[in-house]
């Protein structure tokens, strides 16, 4: 990595674990402006700050506020990534609706698992957070989608996806749909426990997923 790189992403970083939201939007403009590609700030700088962040949070350090403030510069960044990471004049891969599990509020993840997908040319209905299990149940009879995309940030959310599936198939529409789940509690194991079609560590190898599963 460049010099001048490593001190863009190093700033945006800073300004993210800060919290400074006016200093990841101008780090990220300048970052930009030296043609550094959207998805290295991404990757190296917006990502590994949340990391950070995290970590503050686990030694006592950050309490909900500052993780708050810090998301908030985050997605402030994300915003101005987004137009760049999306191709013009893709046609529509598939169809997916997203939503964070009844709840859990964490939406970060889930957003920018939905950038990446409409980046590589699905539509994505987003359904938001806190997500009732009925209300998938509903977008599945109501929004022709080829897949549902489950997220969840806490240990305590995580059985709302077994619900989520479970209704899904007392509903008997489980064979119109796959499921997708991910988050940083979410493994392998825990997707074929619940009966899920598929589980992704990370956004860009959620995409990978989704364009599997839809050509099952
Ligand atoms: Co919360 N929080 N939080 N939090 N928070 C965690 C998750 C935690 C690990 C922090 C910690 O203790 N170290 C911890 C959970 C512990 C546990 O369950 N074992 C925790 C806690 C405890 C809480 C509260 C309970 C705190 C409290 O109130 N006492 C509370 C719960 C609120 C609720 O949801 N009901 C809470 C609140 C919050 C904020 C609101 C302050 C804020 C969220 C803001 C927002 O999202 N709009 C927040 C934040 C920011 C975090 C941390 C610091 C960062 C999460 C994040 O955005 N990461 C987090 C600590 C950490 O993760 N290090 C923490 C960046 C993001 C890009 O990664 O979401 O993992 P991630 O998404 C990745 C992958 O997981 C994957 O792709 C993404 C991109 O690569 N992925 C998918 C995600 N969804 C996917 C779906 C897919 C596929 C892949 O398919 C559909």
């Amino acid at each position: 990595m460049a010099a001048a790189e490593g001190t863009h992403l190093e700033q945006i970083s800073r300004a993210v674990v800060e919290g400074d939201r006016e200093a990841t939007i101008s780090g990220v403009q300048a970052a930009l402006e030296a043609n550094i590609d959207p998805h290295t700030i991404l990757q190296g700088a917006l990502i590994p700050a949340m990391s950070d962040v995290g970590r503050l949070f686990e030694q006592g350090e950050y309490f909900v506020p500052e993780m708050l403030i810090a998301a908030r510069a985050m997605k402030s960044g994300l915003e101005l990534l987004k137009p760049l990471m999306i191709g013009a004049d893709i046609k529509p891969r598939g169809r997916i609706a997203l939503g964070t599990v009844q709840g859990d509020l964490h939406d970060i993840g889930k957003n920018l698992v939905g950038i990446m997908l409409e980046g590589a040319g699905f539509e994505v209905y987003d359904m938001g957070t806190d997500v009732p299990v009925d209300r998938v149940v509903e977008v599945i009879k109501t929004e022709q989608v080829d897949l549902i995309g489950l997220s969840a940030l806490l240990t305590t959310t995580m059985p709302m996806m077994e619900s989520t599936i479970q209704s899904i198939s007392e509903a008997g529409i489980r064979d119109q749909v796959k499921v997708m789940i991910g988050g940083a509690p979410i493994t392998q194991e825990y997707a074929d426990k619940i009966g899920a079609d598929g589980f992704a560590p990370d956004a860009s190898q959620a995409t990978r997923l989704a364009v599997e599963l839809i050509s099952k």
